[in-house]
């Protein structure tokens, strides 16, 4: 059985993560792909709850660290269940993951590489779509600012971290600057069929190596 695809869409606040996670789902569906779509903070699970009384509560107290902790926590309560998920051969598309964590916790200033290890061992990405704005300032999408980390300069802060994995193999950047729901849709589209292509390819080398 071929594993499937581990994809995560990941993103500066508003920039359409949620829709287009949700747009994926669907059209995989339609194209008879088993997938599953999981989005961090999952806010359902125990530890889910706490984060998300943090993020919509701006009297609920917590030190950076331990909310940093949280949101890797909460990510380890999945971690079982997505490795479960790819082994079946279902592709796994996450709304978020371990970027956030890292980008909007060294965004507050913990060191970048403390931010990271305790996600070291989460299953890794095949690919990481990063939707950002070239010209943030232009942006004003519905619900912007109404959570804990919405402000604009803070998002200035969590770019410039976020771009600190631009080097990584699985990253690739999309501008969504001016472009329709539909217009973004057609490019994370192409590039699951690119990575889910290079899969099969990979595995027909190896049938033909046995
Ligand atoms: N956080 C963290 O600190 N540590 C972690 O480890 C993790 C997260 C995982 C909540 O996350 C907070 O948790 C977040 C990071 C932090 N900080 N903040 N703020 P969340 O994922 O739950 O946040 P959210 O409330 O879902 O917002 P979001 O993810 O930033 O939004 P989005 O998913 O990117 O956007 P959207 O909901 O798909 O779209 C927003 C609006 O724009 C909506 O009205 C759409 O219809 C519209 N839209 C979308 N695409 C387009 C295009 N192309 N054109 C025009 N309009 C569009
Ligand atoms: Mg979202």
């Amino acid at each position: 059985m071929t594993r499937g695809v581990l994809i995560a869409i990941e993103g500066l606040d508003r920039t359409g993560k949620t829709t287009q996670t949700s747009r994926l789902l669907e059209r995989l569906d339609k194209h008879g792909v088993d997938a599953t779509l999981i989005k961090f903070p999952e806010r359902t699970t125990p530890i889910g709850k706490i984060i998300n009384s943090y993020l919509t509560d701006k009297a609920f107290e917590l030190s950076d660290q331990s909310a940093h902790l949280l949101f890797s926590a909460n990510r380890w309560e999945l971690a079982e269940k997505i490795r479960n998920l790819l082994e079946s051969g279902r592709t796994v598309v996450l709304d978020r993951y371990v970027y956030s964590g890292v980008a909007y916790s060294s965004a507050k200033g913990l060191p970048f590489d403390w931010c990271l290890s305790p996600d070291i061992g989460l299953p890794k990405p095949d690919i990481v779509l990063f939707m950002k704005f070239e010209h943030e300032e232009n942006v004003t999408r519905e619900g912007f600012g109404e959570e804990r980390y919405e402000v604009a300069e803070f998002q200035q802060k969590v770019r410039t971290q976020f771009e600190k994995f631009q080097n990584e193999d699985n990253w690739k950047t999309i501008y969504v600057d001016n472009k329709s729901i539909e217009e973004v849709g057609e490019i994370i589209w192409a590039e699951y069929e690119a990575i889910a292509s290079r899969e099969r390819k990979a595995l027909q080398k190896f049938t033909k190596l046995e």
